[in-house]
């Protein structure tokens, strides 16, 4: 083979051998989505070769050597009605089936583990819980439901796994989630599949699926020494937000604790919801939406904390919340049976439909 160019042959060799015709299923969803996928190409497949086969009989049959003169042909409500009520059914199906998996997709299940995912020209960073961080990978367990809180800190990009059959867009200025649950340990490529600017191409990495034990062993080598929340909490220190939030009788700001998932009233009357995205806000854009019973003296942080700083600040707030820290401690505690072989119940197995609080 030497006339054959060197590197032309190493590509032909590689794309030769990992040519597939689709990527591996390695997330619970992706057999489904793939389900209805095969449905409308199998759809499409019958519906092209009806069309072909009337095309072609039709042209023998009224040939103009037979028919010199065309004979116009007018109405028959039996025909049109049949050609209109079967693809509707179709297409009602695929409605249907498609609206089912769009709703898994995107509600998390309450128990998901939460990871952020910071998308920047060129580069995704992954900031998990206890503080671990990563630049264009992403470490998960598998057998494990996992929610991705996706914000970008500049343009536009979406965060896609194939393997998964999994995407989202990154966007500026908001929080947007989606969740999986792995089921096959491996190495998967995740994509930037939003043009991006120069270096979109480059925008790449890989998801590494571990079993829950090398999960924990990741976690354990992986450690920056503190936790996000931990962070959080130097930065409300460095940031002096304790020096207005601080729960004493005469603090100047209200007691942060207990308010992640509460209902907040807004000075104008309004009812407000106090997920991460409120709270993200609340510090950067603090007199878009005051709180009653409050002046609004609260300065604003934009341009001072890194959409990194922010999230960190988000953590803390929410662990300061009794139940919420509870309720991360049952989660990871779930991992622990599963990975001794007793029986597991582990998380993300719930039927989509229930107990899905998405705060
Ligand atoms: C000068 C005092 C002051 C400082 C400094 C301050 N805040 Fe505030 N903050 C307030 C006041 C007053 C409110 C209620 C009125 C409003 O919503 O603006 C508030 C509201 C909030 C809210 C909305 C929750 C609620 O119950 O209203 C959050 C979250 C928050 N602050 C976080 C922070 C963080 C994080 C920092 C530091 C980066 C910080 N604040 C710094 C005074 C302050
Ligand atoms: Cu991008």
């Amino acid at each position: 083979m030497s006339h054959i160019s060197p590197v032309l042959w190493q590509f032909l060799v590689k794309w030769l051998t990992n040519f597939s015709l689709y990527p591996p299923q390695a997330s619970k969803i992706a057999p489904q989505m793939d389900a209805l996928y095969f449905f409308m190409v199998l759809v499409s497949l019958i519906g092209l070769t009806i069309v072909i086969l009337l095309v072609t009989a039709f042209s023998i049959m009224y040939r103009q050597k037979k028919h010199p003169i065309p004979v116009q042909i007018e109405g028959s409500t039996m025909l049109e009605a049949t050609w209109t009520i079967i693809p509707l059914g179709l297409f009602l199906i695929m409605f249907v089936w498609g609206a089912l998996i769009y709703f898994r997709v995107y509600t998390p299940p309450a128990n998901a583990m939460n990871i952020y995912v910071v998308g920047k020209q060129w580069m995704w960073k992954a900031e998990h819980p206890g503080g671990q961080h990563e630049i264009n990978s992403l470490h998960v367990p598998m057998g494990r439901a996992v929610q991705l809180t996706l914000i970008s800190q500049d343009v536009f990009h979406s965060f896609s796994i194939p393997a998964f059959r999994v995407k989202r867009e990154a966007i500026p200025g908001r929080y947007t989630t989606v969740w999986f649950e792995a089921t096959t340990p491996g190495t998967y490529h995740l994509f930037c599949t939003q043009y991006c600017g120069t270096d979109h191409s480059h925008m790449i990495g890989d998801i590494v699926v571990l079993t829950p034990d090398e999960y924990k062993r990741w976690l354990a080598g992986s450690t920056s020494g503190s936790s996000l929340a931990q962070n959080g909490e130097r930065l409300f220190s460095s940031l002096s937000c304790s020096a207005c939030h601080n729960a004493r009788p005469d603090a100047r700001g209200p007691n942060l604790a207990n308010v992640y998932g509460s209902k907040l009233t807004l000075a104008n009357g309004q009812a407000q919801l106090a997920d991460e995205g409120f709270i993200r806000d609340a510090i950067l854009n603090p007199s878009q939406h005051v709180t009653q019973g409050y002046a609004p003296i609260m300065p604003t942080y934009q341009g001072q904390i890194s959409e990194d700083g922010v999230i960190a600040l988000v953590e803390y707030i929410k662990q300061l919340n009794s139940d919420y820290r509870i309720q991360q401690t049952t989660t990871t505690t779930t991992l622990l049976p599963e990975s001794e072989g007793g029986k597991a119940t582990p998380a993300g197995q719930k039927p989509a439909g229930q107990g899905m609080v998405n705060q």
